[in-house]
């Protein structure tokens, strides 16, 4: 094949030289038509990835066959849902959105049960949960499941297949979006994939160029020079050495989970197939797991190479054609311009936004919000199609993942910066209001995370520890402080299991051997009844969080403005305050203010003009007296200022 390749004329000879499994007429339709659209940037994106093989066109064809299956098998309720959705692309853009994240054990028990949180999840306004990754994975550690052993089958202690199914049914009636994950940088080492490649002789089953194997310590050294160590605490390195093979093998997370080697074009084929059946389940988003990871270079730091775009960009056009209601969403926890690139129509539609995540926690720890403030100001605006996932914790880590370069522009060395963080966040620095736990604490570049739930980083969990009722109070406020902004920044805010509780640390992980070496197990606890209860209980002060919770959450779901509206984030002039617009095209407008530190403040009426009028009243504390020249703000308050109808 030439440099140069002819798309529409490769997908003439392709259909020509293959069996396509029987459709009715109508779908065949369909699907010839999504190839025509879609396959012509699909053959040129492998092509750029793969196009020096000589059996490239066999797998394409081994490609456009597995899309094919794919579609045959879907279900016609999947595909007038593929219908709709193309003709409301930006759904997930909508006021009414709002996320949750779930570990089907800890939050129900198993899938079967999960049925019935379903009123759960309504009573709160959530229509988009996650649940975290619930494959068939290692009986004994699996890192929380994100060592999948068998994409299709379900890990049996959650329930069968058949169960979430009947889950996945259920959420659609109820018209909760649900996500799955798509763990595709690496299997568990028991997929049957790791043990075909176990078994080979070196250098003879196809299965072991599935993953990357090193006999030469050379070549681990030269690439461990380039590469970022993610898990140094587990492992120094990304490799972990097979004593029974007397090789390397590729694991950037833990020694249990091979990276697939996705030079290899056979990788891409199989990975498709299984992507879409997941697709096929019925589940609305997929969550693309550590996917800045996925493509290889050496003399790299090995994440966000362009290549790994080309892949993304391409599992994309595959779902283009076979399951388009399926959204990708970007779980890239990286410096914020490299966050940005995955963001794209044609990419991940969806993206968590963890630059919002560890600043917001920055603002908190230093009252100040000139880091926040530019930041945001960079890189919050992304595409119109596109929608950012926000997120106060998740069942990971914090990582401080700023840019150094806006930090050192305001006199904030990087450094020292995140030393500070992390000392404040896991009780090293005196007066910090909080308890965090720290996590990959690595020796050599005394790089840190932090874990640890909303409520004990926000200061809860010592606040209760000392009785001060000046001190609960407070916290509450941060908590309030934090959500107020995940609701209505712009995007969906994606609450996680608990925090809507007020929970605190969990530290019974500390007593399992299997979870103990791995501090994020803090923040995923295990919800008990009593939890549920404790929000009923007028005065406990998780109960005020939860109330607190529901009625912006109320607020939210009842204006355009908090949907599909431009956000502008303003600058205060006022160290300690956070400021932004919203600006709907039905001409609504909400100015949110917040106040990150525990001193009252204040603010000119001047801030207002955004809304085109210095008349408003706050929608949020239903403060509908007229402000005069400044508006006074208390500890932690946060105003959601709208213009009076008058
Ligand atoms: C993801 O996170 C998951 O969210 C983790 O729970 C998994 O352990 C991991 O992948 C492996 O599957 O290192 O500490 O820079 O930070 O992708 C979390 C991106 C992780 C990584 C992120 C990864």
């Amino acid at each position: 094949m030439g440099k140069e390749l002819n798309a529409a004329r490769t997908l003439e000879i392709l259909l020509n030289s293959i069996e396509l499994p029987k459709l009715s007429k109508k779908d065949e339709k369909v699907f010839l038509h999504r190839l025509d659209q879609h396959f012509p940037a699909l053959a040129e994106r492998l092509f750029e990835l793969y196009g020096d093989r000589y059996e490239f066109f066999w797998y394409l064809q081994q490609l456009v066959i597995t899309l094919a299956k794919a579609f045959s098998q879907r279900s016609r309720q999947l595909k007038n849902k593929d219908e709709l959705r193309l003709q409301e692309p930006r759904w997930y853009r909508s006021e009414k959105m709002l996320g949750m994240a779930v570990y089907v054990d800890l939050f129900a028990g198993d899938l079967k049960k999960l049925v019935d949180k379903i009123a759960y999840f309504q009573s709160l306004g959530v229509n988009y949960v996650h649940l975290m990754p619930l494959y068939k994975c290692p009986e004994v550690e699996s890192d929380g499941g994100y060592a999948v052993s068998d994409y299709r089958k379900v890990d049996p202690k959650l329930g069968s297949e058949k169960d979430l199914k009947v889950l996945s049914a259920a959420f659609n009636e109820a018209g909760i979006n649900l996500v799955l994950d798509f763990v595709f940088n690496h299997t568990s080492d028991e997929h049957k994939w790791a043990k075909a490649a176990k078994a080979a002789k070196a250098g003879e089953a196809e299965f072991e160029d599935f993953y990357y194997f090193f006999e030469d310590k050379q070549q681990v050294d030269e690439f461990n020079q380039t590469c970022r160590e993610i898990f140094p605490t587990v492992r120094r390195g990304s490799f972990s050495y097979l004593e029974d093979l007397n090789r390397w093998v590729w694991t950037t997370f833990n020694s249990f989970q091979w990276d697939l080697n996705y030079s290899n074009p056979a990788v891409f084929n199989a990975i498709t197939g299984e992507m879409l059946f997941l697709a096929n389940i019925g589940c609305d988003g997929l969550r693309l797991d550590a996917l800045a990871f996925v493509w290889k270079q050496k003399g790299t730091q090995c994440e966000n190479l362009p290549q790994a775009h080309t892949l993304i960009q391409s599992f994309n056009l595959c779902l283009q054609i076979v399951a388009p209601a399926v959204q990708f969403k970007s779980e890239a926890i990286v410096h914020p311009d490299e966050v940005a690139k995955y963001i794209a129509k044609d990419e991940c539609q969806l993206s968590y936004n963890p630059l919002l995540m560890a600043l917001m926690w920055e603002a908190l720890a230093t009252r100040q919000t000139q880091l926040l403030t530019a930041s945001l100001t960079k890189s919050f605006e992304i595409s119109t199609d596109c929608a950012w996932v926000n997120y106060i914790r998740c069942h990971d880590d914090i990582g401080w993942t700023f840019d150094d370069d806006v930090a050192k522009q305001l006199g904030i060395n990087g450094f020292n910066h995140r030393r500070f963080l992390n000392h404040f966040y896991t009780g090293r620095f005196d007066g910090s209001f909080s308890k965090g736990v720290p996590f990959q604490e690595n020796p050599s570049t005394g790089d840190c995370r932090v874990c640890g739930s909303l409520s004990s980083l926000a200061g809860l969990e010592s606040a209760l520890d000392t009785r001060s009722s000046k001190m609960i109070e407070l916290a509450i406020k941060r908590v309030r402080l934090l959500n107020s902004i995940n609701l209505s920044i712009g995007g969906i805010p994606l609450i996680y299991q608990g925090d809507e509780l007020g929970l605190l640390n969990d530290y019974d992980y500390l007593t399992d051997p299997s979870k103990e070496q791995d501090s994020r197990w803090v923040n995923r606890p295990n919800i008990h009844q009593q939890d549920f209860d404790e929000v009923c209980k007028p005065t406990s002060p998780m109960a005020k969080i939860h109330r607190q919770l529901v009625e912006m959450i109320k607020l939210r779901q009842s204006l355009p403005v908090f949907g599909e509206a431009e956000t502008h984030i303003l600058e205060t002039y006022r160290p300690h305050l956070f400021a932004y617009a919203r600006v709907h095209e039905n001409g609504e407008r909400l100015l949110a203010i917040c106040n990150f530190s525990e001193h009252r403040q204040d603010v000119p009426t001047s801030i207002c003009d955004i809304l085109g009028s210095r008349k408003v009243h706050d929608i949020l504390n239903r403060e509908y007296k007229p402000y005069h020249e400044n508006i006074i703000f208390e500890a932690y308050e946060v105003k959601w200022l709208m213009v009076v109808n008058t």
